[in-house]
């Protein structure tokens, strides 16, 4: 897979900081590409990868990556090796790495907007893309290409307006990027014909056309459901985030807008496992546009053993502030609380996951910026009594094989602290931040040419057959 570079255009002083974090990747290589456009980037990679594909494919094509047990078949696939997933890698211990860079390293390492203490998601947009650190003119360069493309058609904006505020947001916005497939440039080019190596241009254009008009359709639908339906507009001078704060009501507060960078950038990609990142690829494999493979996406992010867990989490500490009867509740109330959500037949949101075995890292991320500009908010401080109650619990219990906290168990918490309040809203805001990974990835499957998902499934009685008949 391709190496992690350094732009050549990085200035020495920078680069002299970005080199020491990646040369402890081994793949870190230099480039002599000074593009400043993404997709211009994107295009004289494609050869170089194909080819490296290729000679996987030649060397080790026929071998073995794993074994399916009957317990995976019936566990959710948990673990089986079956896809090919280049933007991001999850490890069990270690946490997500973004084209091999930690958290910590891209929040290091990536540029940042003047008078930012966070990077952005247009900065890990082009790592993700390219697996190259991006300059501060390169990034910059992907905000204004958004800004550019952010506008909504008239009709998107009536449908989110026509929508009954009973209507969950997570709802409304795959609504709504269903709607926004009216102006796919990849299902007209392949509807005119396109040549299969074409795929990912079009692919490319409506990817950034749909992160584009993202912030605009969940700022509308919050607006909508929870304000007084005044949207104001995309400033072209500032970056994603700072946008998407503004249009959410929030803009003022330049905390609030590192937050938004902060939580773009970590929620984006978690290899291709989950539930909305394998969505999004296995309908893109059916040659689905852009729009329909990631509406499908989102609807899975909005189940609750997924995203939705983000809107449980802190709907499950207010009940338990509200039923304890006080915000500060002890570690032996928190207990209590705990054993009856277990005992009551319900998991504890927040905690658990699925591949990773220690704390989320993720979650540090936010718990580190929950210490330096909310210390003393009461929600964070029971959200960090959890952190010391739960694991015990959920390991006394003995079901879980993680007891530990994912990302769901902060981002609530940070959110209110600066007045977003409503719950039901905050899994559109990881799907904002979801668009990034599972996009970058799709343009990667078409320039790849990968193809149609197809695995085989079995019936009970066949496995019986099987391992009885023998
Ligand atoms: N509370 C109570 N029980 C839990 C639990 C939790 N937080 N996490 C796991 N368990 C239980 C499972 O339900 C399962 O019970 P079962 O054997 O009776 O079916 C058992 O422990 C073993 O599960 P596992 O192998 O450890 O986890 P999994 O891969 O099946 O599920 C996940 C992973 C995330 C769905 C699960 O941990 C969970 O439900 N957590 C709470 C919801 C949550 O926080 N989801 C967000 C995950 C991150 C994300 O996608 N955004």
């Amino acid at each position: 897979m391709f190496a992690l570079r350094s732009s050549s255009t990085t200035s020495v002083s920078s680069a002299n900081k970005i080199i020491p974090a990646l040369a402890a990747l081994a793949r870190f290589k230099s480039t002599t590409s000074s593009a400043t456009s993404l997709k211009k980037r994107v295009q004289e990679l494609i050869p170089e990868k194909n080819a490296e594909v290729k000679e996987v494919k030649q060397k080790y094509g026929d071998r073995v990556l794993g074994e399916t047990t009957v317990n995976m078949a019936y566990g959710g696939m948990r673990g089986i090796k079956g896809m090919i997933w280049d933007t991001s890698l999850l490890d069990a211990n270690e946490g997500i790495r973004f084209r091999g860079m930690s958290i910590p390293e891209v929040q290091q390492n990536l540029p940042k907007p003047k008078g930012a203490s966070e990077t952005t998601p247009e900065a890990l947009l082009w790592l993700l893309l390219t697996g190259e650190v991006p300059t501060e003119a390169q990034a910059r360069s992907v905000t204004d290409e958004l800004n550019s493309r952010a506008a909504l058609p008239s009709f998107v904006e009536d449908l989110i307006d026509r929508c009954p505020s009973t209507l969950h947001p997570m709802s409304q916005f795959s609504l709504a990027v269903n709607a926004m497939q009216h102006d796919s440039r990849f299902a007209k080019a392949y509807n005119e014909g396109i040549n299969r190596k074409d795929y990912w241009d079009p692919v490319f254009e409506d990817s950034l056309d749909l992160l584009a008009k993202l912030p605009l359709v969940a700022a509308r639908i919050y607006r909508n459901v929870f304000k007084d339906g005044k949207l104001g507009s995309i400033d072209n001078s500032v970056d994603y985030s700072q946008n998407f704060a503004n249009l959410l009501g929030y803009g003022e507060n330049r905390e609030f807008a590192d937050l938004m960078r902060l939580y773009l950038v970590i929620h984006s990609d978690h290899e291709g496992g989950n539930v909305s990142a394998h969505t999004t690829h296995l309908v893109g494999s059916a040659l689905s546009d852009p729009y329909l493979s990631f509406a499908a996406g989102l609807n899975g992010l909005a189940g609750p053993l997924h995203g939705l867990a983000n809107q449980e989490v802190l709907r499950w500490i207010i009940n338990m502030q509200e039923e304890i009867g006080t915000d500060t509740p002890t570690e032996e109330q928190i207990r209590d609380y705990c054993w009856k959500t277990l005992n009551s037949g319900r998991v504890v949101p927040g905690y658990g996951h699925a591949v990773l075995r220690k704390t989320d890292p993720r979650y540090m991320a936010q718990r580190e910026f929950a210490q330096k500009h909310l210390p003393e908010d009461n929600l964070f401080k029971t959200v960090s009594t959890l952190y010391k109650v739960v694991p015990g619990v959920l390991t006394e219990q003995g079901k879980t094989k993680n007891p530990w906290p994912n990302v769901d168990a902060h981002s609530g918490v940070l959110l209110r602290h600066y007045g977003l309040v409503e719950q039901d809203f905050y899994t559109v805001m990881f799907g904002v931040s979801r668009a990034f990974g599972v996009l970058s990835q799709l343009i990667w499957d078409r320039a790849l040419g990968f193809s149609i998902e197809r695995p085989k499934s079995l019936t009970t009685e066949s496995i019986r057959q099987m391992f009885e008949n023998k």
